[in-house]
């Protein structure tokens, strides 16, 4: 690494941030020979590391099965974490997770042996977790299907969230593309206290940057603020950087980083870090002069920083908790907090629970009564059994808590809270320590509105049971009709006697796993062997029908939703009966409701699509800003694309969603023009007149034809580099590679 890191010191000829020392010291060619430039400049990586969760890994390994690759090229694991339905509690939630998804977590264990990846089990944890617990090190670089993946920066690392197509790339042996980011730098000054916590620097974050500020950027934390914080702590910082959008965010290297690393048994990995420490954070000019280095500079007081609450319905939506009262009243949201919910990949440290306990200790203590119910996710087997030795899970258990199991749970719509009611269930207001609060997504009832903050915040307003509580400032009256105020949350950064665990639930895979054999049913109706896409032919692109004018936020979790479906992401066919319909269309301003132009009935959206496909007509979805905002699901790509989506024409994209469709041989486009978007309406036909031109920066043209005889000519910009047209020509990424290793 300090011999890349030189290269590219001497040839940008100035100080180096952290994250162009990653990036430059992972270069595909070795050693760095070439000034990239920011935001512009398609760049080729080698990353250390792969993880890939249930849920991505399903769709990333049967791609993977058609690379015809003996074995994985870098380290990769495979965790259990999706599936798993949050219902009683961790055992009896376990149990019947195995039981009723026994069939994906088989196909996935046997896939991972056959190609030697490492196996963790369902109830081992959620994948950041346990990669920052075990994979994660400093000026390391992975990539991971997940979104979170960017978690791992709180240990130093440049780790990205990708589609499983990316991932197959790696795990091929092959360059992982990524277009050099932008740098922005956030300098905390001053030093978190009292009741504020690392969640509120990243909800601060999202309200300066909003939902799509990060886009294309790596964000870089430095300043006092920043070394003296855990190491957990910053990974709640990088993990949310998702929700704006961010490539990655990191932290430099300090001594966080070193007692995290031994303290979970890295005491090599520690010793490695420290003996290059001068490479893992950025040069000191970076930080004294931030202006100079970074595209663009954040500064946070964390003197003065409150403790935040951020939505309903989107994670950007920032109030500090002393506006609270005011915010729910102008916005009629409701005060009484049903569910306070701690834990998730996001916030389910040893440090978290622990501060998060101190405060549930005081209900007993002070006489009162948890006012809402109250859940905890442990992050990892690892923290799990850590809190119980310790007392936490006693202390959760008294307050009349339940634990559900080391899984995402209620993070992503596996919380059975209403059976089958939840389509139209009651207007209520939860609070939680996870990343992500789109509509639906804790328990599919889209009349649940969520607000995020840190899991010592969300412990104290369960304990009062409303939205507007500031326990910095306001009193609860206990059993004994006292005025009470709670003390401040105390906790440990580690654990004083250090982690323990009986069984992680890790398995390793066989040193030769050519034997073993990967069976998937043809009847099954969780998983389906994959067949190589088409290539959509320049001809289909005349004539082409809108399929849907999606107005406003438009999610990865609106195309193509998780809960319930989450059962279907190993069978492509299934999952795609839930393609768009959670989108709004634009003309009616209702959901899963759009008009089939060849009968001008309405009806469902992937209905009306796959009337359209046996018709052989391609279709354009077109959308607003930030379309496919969230996950790094490649189902919000694949689906459209199996059911004979053509183009998706936007004002702009999320980086993941944009690549996941160039990888399945799409077209992703946005207006050149964005007012361009109020020119579509609802019986347009399509035609791309200049196809056969399709090249790197060069605008497509397409004819609107209307309803009334009328046509307008629209630019579609791209960002299609030579490869990547090639994937369109060719039908997919992955069509390319089968080519390549035949
Ligand atoms: C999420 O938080 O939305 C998920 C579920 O973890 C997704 C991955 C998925 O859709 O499987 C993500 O963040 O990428
Ligand atoms: Fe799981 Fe939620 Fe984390 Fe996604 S954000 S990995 S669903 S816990």
């Amino acid at each position: 690494m300090g011999e890349r890191v030189e290269k590219a010191r001497e040839l940008l000829n100035r100080p180096l941030t952290l994250a162009e020392k990653i990036l430059y010291s992972h270069l595909w060619d070795g050693n760095p020979s070439t000034v990239f430039q920011r935001g512009k400049d398609y760049v080729d990586f080698a990353p250390d590391r792969v993880a890939c969760q249930d849920a991505t890994a399903q769709m990333a390994l049967l791609q993977f099965m058609h690379a015809g690759k003996p074995k994985v090229a870098v380290p990769t694991t495979v965790h259990c974490d999706h599936l798993i339905q949050a219902k009683v509690g961790a055992e009896a939630d376990l149990k019947r997770a195995n039981e009723t998804s026994n069939e994906v977590f088989d196909f996935l264990e046997s896939v991972s042996n056959k190609y030697g990846i490492g196996f963790w089990k369902p109830g081992a944890g959620i994948i950041h977790q346990v990669v920052l617990e075990n994979y994660a090190f400093p000026g390391g670089m992975m990539i991971g299907t997940d979104s979170h993946t960017v978690n791992a920066g709180g240990l130093g690392m440049v780790a990205i969230g990708v589609g499983g197509a990316d991932a197959v790339d790696v795990m091929a042996g092959m360059p992982w593309e990524l277009k050099f980011p932008k740098l922005i730098g956030v300098k905390l000054t001053g030093k978190l206290s009292g009741w504020t916590a690392p969640k509120d620097v990243i909800l601060k974050v999202a309200d300066i940057l909003t939902v799509k500020g990060g886009t294309g950027a790596i964000i870089e934390y430095f300043g006092e603020g920043a070394t003296a914080m855990s190491c957990t702590g910053k990974g709640t910082i990088c993990n949310m950087g998702a929700e704006v959008g961010a490539t990655t965010s990191t932290f430099g290297y300090d001594a966080s980083m070193d007692r995290y690393l031994r303290a979970t048994d890295r005491e090599d990995v520690a010793d490695a870090a420290l003996a290059v420490k001068e490479h893992l954070t950025a040069d000191p000019e970076a930080y004294q002069n931030p202006e100079k280095y970074f595209d663009q500079v954040i500064e946070i007081d964390l003197n003065t920083l409150e403790p935040h609450l951020n939505g309903p319905f989107t994670p950007d939506l920032a109030t500090p908790i002393s506006m609270m009262g005011e915010a729910a009243k102008e916005n009629d949201w409701p005060i009484n907090v049903q569910v306070g919910l701690i834990g998730s990949c996001t916030n389910s440290s040893y440090e978290d629970i622990s501060r998060a306990a101190s405060l549930a200790k005081q209900v007993a203590d002070k006489k009162l009564k948890m006012q809402s119910q109250f859940t905890i996710t442990p992050g990892s087997e690892q923290v799990r059994y850590t809190i119980e030795r310790d007392g936490f899970i006693d202390t959760f258990d008294q307050v009349g808590a339940t634990v559900f199991a080391n899984a995402c749970g209620p993070c992503i719509g596996m919380w059975d809270r209403y059976g089958d009611k939840a389509a139209d269930g009651p207007r209520n207001t939860i609070v939680h320590s996870f990343n992500r609060n789109f509509a639906k997504r804790a328990d599919g009832n889209p009349n649940t509105l969520a607000f995020v903050g840190s899991p010592e915040l969300v412990t104290a307003v369960a304990i009062a049971g409303r939205l507007d509580f500031n326990p910095m400032t306001d009193k609860l009256i206990n059993e004994d009709g006292e005025e009470v105020m709670l003390d401040e949350p105390r906790g440990y950064e580690l654990p004083p006697e250090g982690f323990a665990v009986e069984d992680a639930g890790y398995v390793e895979p066989m040193e030769d796993g050519s034997g073993v054999e990967v069976i998937v049913s043809p009847d099954s109706q969780r998983l389906q062997l994959l067949a190589p896409f088409e290539p959509i032919k320049p001809d289909s692109l005349k004539g082409m029908k809108l399929l849907i004018k999606a107005f406003g936020k438009c999610t990865t979790d609106h195309i193509s939703m998780a809960g319930p479906w989450l059962r279907y992401r190993g069978h492509l066919d299934n999952i795609a009966n839930n393609t768009l319909i959670g989108a709004v269309n634009a003309f009616n301003q209702k959901t899963n409701f759009v008009k089939n132009q060849l009968t001008g009935e309405y009806g469902a959206v992937p209905d009306t699509q796959r009337a359209y496909k046996a018709e052989g007509i391609k279709t354009i979805v077109v959308g607003d800003h930030n379309y496919g905002e969230g996950s790094s699901r490649e189902h919000a790509a694949m689906q459209p694309r199996h059911l004979g989506v053509a183009a998706v024409l936007v004002k702009s994209f999320a980086r993941i969603h944009e690549t996941n469709l160039k990888k399945q041989g799409m077209l992703g486009l946005t207006f050149a023009n964005e007012s361009d978007y109020d020119l579509i309406q609802e019986d347009d036909t399509f035609n791309f007149v200049d196809i056969e031109d399709f090249a790197p920066g060069k605008p497509l043209t397409i004819e609107v034809e209307h309803a009334d005889g009328s046509k307008d000519t629209i630019m579609a910009n791209h960002s299609y580099n030579d490869a990547q047209i090639n994937w369109f020509k060719e039908g997919s990424a992955l069509n390319v590679i089968k080519k390549e290793n035949a």
